[in-house]
């Protein structure tokens, strides 16, 4: 089983997922949680040249090297735990691509979603949770960070962000599940809580 967690930076994926991870091995589940881009050593390395490259990355070439790291975490990591009955928690998934190459970046949608089948193999995700934030607010919790080389975008490119991450949401409502993030971290893990429940 793959459940993915997506947002905009600051809207708590990586807390939600340590906490759910915590919840699921406490009823003796195996977990395994990532992060995209990432999650192996390939994927990390392509992760610092996509987050701190002082080079100008064109669109594509961005597009590209996400789906790289992707096809290889899927290939080596994500399909093999599943098949053996782990649980993958992974922080980002596609739906990210689509939001910020696609949606931010303005890379047509077709050929984002193309990209996304070619790296997943059509690996599509059980559950995804969209933790939903406006900018304000993810800009407030991360105002004493050093911004990488993508939270570096300007505003205009993270509201084109927020809307792709609400339309991709409202295409897929059986498998994305809007929470609203601005809560406590508390509630914000309960309400995600009761819908895995369902579906263990
Ligand atoms: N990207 C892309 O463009 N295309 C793709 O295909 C993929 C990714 C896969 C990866 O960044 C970047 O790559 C990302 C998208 C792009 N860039 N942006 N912008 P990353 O992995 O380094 O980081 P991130 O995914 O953007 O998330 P983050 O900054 O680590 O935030 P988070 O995981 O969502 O939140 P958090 O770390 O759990 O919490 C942030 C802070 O808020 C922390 O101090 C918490 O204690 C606090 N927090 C969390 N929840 C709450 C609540 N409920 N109330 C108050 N404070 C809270």
């Amino acid at each position: 089983m793959l459940i993915t967690f997506e947002g905009i930076d600051g809207s708590g994926k990586t807390t939600q997922l340590r906490l759910l991870k915590e919840y699921l091995e406490e009823r003796g589940r195996k977990v395994i949680a990532i992060r995209e881009p990432g999650g192996t050593v390939f994927s990390e390395n392509i992760r610092e040249l996509l987050l701190y490259s002082e080079e100008n990355i064109s669109p594509r070439a961005e597009l590209l090297l996400f789906e790289s790291a992707r096809a290889h975490l899927v290939e080596t990591l994500i399909k093999p735990a599943i098949e053996e009955g782990s649980i993958v928690l992974c922080d980002r998934f596609y739906d990210s691509t689509m939001a910020y190459q696609g949606y931010g970046r303005g890379i047509p949608l077709e050929e984002v979603k193309s990209c996304n089948m070619t790296a997943t193999g059509g690996l599509v995700p059980t559950l995804t949770f969209y933790l939903k934030l406006d900018l304000d607010e993810s800009r407030q919790r991360a105002k004493y960070r050093q911004h990488d080389r993508i939270e570096q975008s300007g505003n205009d490119f993270f509201e084109r962000v927020i809307e792709g991450f609400a339309k991709i949401a409202e295409a897929e409502p059986r498998r994305i599940i809007v929470i609203d993030a601005s809560g406590s971290i508390g509630a914000t893990s309960i309400a995600i809580r009761n819908h895995v429940k369902r579906i263990l």
